[in-house]
């Protein structure tokens, strides 16, 4: 399988890329689902909303707080460090990434679709004004802009619509792909888990990475199970 996946992956002119939360897991940076997907006892699902932020901004920003310490204590892995080697040599190639931790940024990926949004920006949620904050950790929750109102992560929570220019490109470079790789995503979060079937559709050659079965592995062509450290560089080598 991991034979017929580098053939298709070495000649492809056009390759696009989903990562996942999966992707970062070997950084040490925890999963939304499964096995520590939890946080005191809440789930994604109950924190990255609108409705949770007007309820409780403090509870959701020290949820963000602590995973932004996370983050910057971690680093780039293998994984991160391959799919810059895939951009250096693939004629056409769209990085799209569901992970808000900027790790591709970081590895020196150059060009990186961020479609839910980046966890260093803040955003003004009553004037929208937007800025980087790199602080690993904010000293009074909830932040305030200068405005007077509250700010929020720059991250697209459920129920909110994706940016646009950034979506637009991830479903044209779906939709022209010869290769699609599926690395470390559960799947099930729409409409990002639409760009597997935008490529598949479209004729490209759909190959899953992750340690488990995911929704995409039915859709898949290949799926490799294990560590996207482990299998994405012997992928390239
Ligand atoms: C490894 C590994 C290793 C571990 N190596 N692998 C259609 C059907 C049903 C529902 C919907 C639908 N369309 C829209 C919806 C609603 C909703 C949705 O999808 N809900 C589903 C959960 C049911 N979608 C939305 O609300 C979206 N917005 C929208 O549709 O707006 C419509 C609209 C239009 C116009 C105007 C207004 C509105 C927005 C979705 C935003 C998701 N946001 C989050 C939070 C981002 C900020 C933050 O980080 O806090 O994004 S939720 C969370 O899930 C985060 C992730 O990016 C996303 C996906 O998670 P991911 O990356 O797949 O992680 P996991 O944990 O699920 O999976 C990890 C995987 O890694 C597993 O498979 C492991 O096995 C694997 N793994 N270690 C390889 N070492
Ligand atoms: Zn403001």
């Amino acid at each position: 399988m991991k034979d017929q996946a580098r053939e298709w992956l070495c000649p492809a002119r056009s390759v696009a890329v989903l990562t996942g939360a999966g992707i970062s897991a070997e950084s040490g940076i925890p999963t939304f689902r499964g096995a520590g997907g939890l946080w005191r006892e809440y789930r994604a699902e109950d924190l990255a909303t609108p409705q949770a932020f007007a309820r409780d901004p403090k509870l959701v920003w020290e949820w963000y707080d602590w995973r932004r310490g996370v983050i910057a204590q971690a680093q780039p892995n293998a994984a991160h460090r391959a799919l810059v080697q895939l951009e250096r040599r693939a004629p056409e190639f769209t990085l799209i990434t569901q992970n808000v931790d900027g790790l591709h940024d970081r590895a020196g990926s150059a060009r990186v679709l961020k479609i839910h949004g980046d966890i260093w920006i803040l955003r003004c949620s009553r004037c929208g004004r937007e800025h980087q904050d790199c602080r690993a950790s904010i000293p009074d929750l909830p932040p305030r802009c200068a405005c007077g109102g509250i700010e929020r992560p720059g991250v697209v929570w459920f129920g909110e619509a994706l940016p646009p220019d950034v979506w637009s490109c991830a479903e044209h470079a779906a939709s022209r792909a010869d290769v699609f790789l599926v690395i470390g995503t559960s799947a099930v979060v729409y409409p990002a888990a639409r760009l597997v079937d935008i490529a598949k559709v479209r004729g490209a050659k759909v190959i899953e990475i992750n340690i488990a079965e995911t929704a995409a592995s039915a859709i898949a062509d290949i799926s490799l199970r294990g560590a996207a450290a482990e299998i994405l560089p012997e992928l390239l080598a």
